[in-house]
């Protein structure tokens, strides 16, 4: 009998969704039933972890990733990485397991009371279908409906009694969907971007996460050579989109209004493609745009589009908008731009290892295709400063800023990519957030090279309470943590770090293995 169970995993299979990320109960054992071997399931032990490491694996392949939440309970503990894979435009497919249909009313343990308004706002789509036999079509529904432009998760309750139903007839037919989006703007509409964008006199580009999400950065290198512009990285950056060593790049744009049109001025078109406008976050109220200047918006995501407060936006596929500019587009006559100075070595006073010095020597000693899962807040402009990266898919952060992102995703980032290696590098605040993930590196031998910042405190809430001139907060300082004992008791090899060769002498070393490695290093704080 083709049950729908059977359906399910069919689907799940054909549309190459055969990793799971899961932590399982009761109502998700029928789901876990006869598990395929052809299927991996990546067990993690709190479900911040769980989906934190989907987040990065979707993140990385380009593709949905298949979660499985136990209920209530385990949706609840997720959604603070809800946040993150919301703003990350993560096409997660998660499903959470619903107690028998006719327990749900009587509010029998476990049953998720109100399913579908749970994980609400942080899903594209949320439902628990009417009956058992609509199952098959509504994960097909929610696997599209995730992956189709502006990605984002989606999330699924399934009752556990609907797994062992026959399957409706005609359920062969999900097999074999396919769900494309098209997105070239108009003659018309492109024509008036290349009339714009060659009458400027002085033109710059700001380049957001999606640029990097469609794997455009060779078109918005070519776009910017091209035009003469000056390359910035939009603010608060999750990924990153443009080689940090090309002679256009000019860093990472100020996450506040009126920074953003200071590092601006004197431009009179600003392109801004595959970003909000802006990411903003601490609050210098100011002009929204230098003086004199216009900004156009190329997005895939309306939402984005529609709530900018200036500005006009066009919401298309960024990739075959930038194909069509570089095309079309014809050579600038400006001159070529000159790189930025390189930030020379910053003296050590032969204490704490600062922050910058530890950046320098994984710049020297880390593969050329490197990735990094940054989550230290602290260290942000320095390591954009320090760290060079050159190809697509080469820096996540947490989107939403919701900490316990980085330790799982760097995970699920070299699950998906285990040709290039991933270094995850993680505040001593940020580590407990998501620290079970080391469980689920050491158990499937995933080669992550987490780095952890020891400066014993939340060194971006210091910062942030000199900008709002708070004094005497609590609960600012995280003394006490030995994370080399930690990693070992998860089962994770650990390394301490104090000083520029005995760092080097760490990474050099877990480089060189094939498992994953903890290596603390304690460091001084610095500024944001
Ligand atoms: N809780 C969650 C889930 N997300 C958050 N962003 C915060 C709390 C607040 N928060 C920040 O925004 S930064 C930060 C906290 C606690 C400090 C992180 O400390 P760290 O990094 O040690 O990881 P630095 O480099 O010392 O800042
Ligand atoms: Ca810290």
């Amino acid at each position: 009998m083709n049950t729908v169970h059977s359906a399910c995993y069919a689907i799940l299979r054909q549309q190459g969704l055969t990793t799971v990320f899961g932590n399982p109960g009761s109502n998700e054992l029928p789901f876990l039933q006869g598990f395929p071997d052809d299927f991996r399931y990546i067990l993690g032990l709190h479900e911040g972890a769980v989906v934190g490491m989907a987040d990065g694996f979707a993140l990385a392949s380009g593709g949905p990733a298949l979660v499985n939440l136990h209920a209530a309970a385990g949706t609840g503990n997720g959604m603070g990485a809800l946040t993150n894979a919301w703003y990350s435009h993560s096409p997660l497919v998660i499903t959470a397991g619903q107690q028998v249909r006719s327990m749900v009313g009587v509010e029998a343990m476990l049953a998720n009371v109100d399913a579908a308004q749970l994980p609400k706002p942080l899903v594209k789509w949320s439902h628990e279908p009417a009956c058992a036999e609509d199952v098959p079509r509504a994960l097909s529904q929610a696997i599209h409906l995730a992956n189709q432009l502006p990605k984002g998760p989606v999330y699924l309750s399934i009752p556990y009694d609907d797994w062992s139903h026959e399957a409706a007839a005609g359920v062969e037919h999900l097999l074999q969907r396919q769900v494309a989006s098209a997105g070239l703007p108009s003659s018309a509409q492109l024509q008036r971007l290349v009339q714009q964008l060659t009458a400027a006199h002085n033109p710059v580009l700001v380049l957001g996460p999606d640029v990097d999400g469609s794997g455009s950065n060779h078109l918005a290198v070519q776009l910017a050579e091209k035009l003469r512009m000056p390359a910035w990285v939009a603010p608060s950056a999750s990924r990153c989109p443009f080689p940090t060593r090309h002679p256009n790049f000019r860093g990472v744009l100020p996450a506040a209004i009126a920074g953003i049109s200071r590092c601006l001025a004197g431009h009179d078109l600003i392109l801004v493609v595959g970003a909000p406008v802006f990411r903003y976050h601490q609050y210098a109220p100011g002009a929204y745009l230098p003086e004199g200047a216009r900004l156009l918006q190329i997005t895939c995501d309306a939402g984005e589009a529609a709530r900018a407060p200036m500005g006009d936006a066009l919401v298309g596929d960024i990739g075959e908008i930038l194909q069509a500019l570089v095309w079309v587009l014809p050579e600038g006559d400006r001159p070529p731009l000159q790189a930025l100075p390189r930030p020379q070595p910053v003296p050590e006073q032969g204490g704490l290892l600062r922050p910058e010095t530890l950046f320098d020597v994984l710049d020297e000693l880390a593969p050329r295709d490197a990735i990094y899962v940054k989550e230290s807040t602290s260290t942000v402009g320095a390591f954009w400063q320090r760290v060079e990266m050159r190809e697509p898919g080469s820096y996540y952060f947490p989107a939403a800023g919701g900490l316990g992102f980085g330790l799982p995703a760097a995970v699920g980032v070299q699950l998906a990519r285990p040709e290039r290696r991933v270094i995850a590098i993680i505040g001593d605040g940020s580590a407990n957030y998501g620290i079970t993930a080391l469980w689920s590196a050491a158990q499937y031998r995933v080669p992550v090279v987490f780095i952890i910042l020891k400066n014993g405190t939340y060194g971006a809430l210091r910062w942030f309470a000199e900008v709002l001139q708070v004094e005497g907060a609590p609960g600012l300082d995280v003394p006490g943590l030995d994370f080399c004992a930690l990693a070992r008791g998860y089962g994770v090899e650990a390394l301490q770090a104090t000083t520029r060769e005995a760092f080097a002498e760490a990474l050099s070393q877990a480089l060189a293995g094939d498992g994953p490695v903890l290596i603390e290093v304690p460091t001084l704080t610095i500024e944001p």
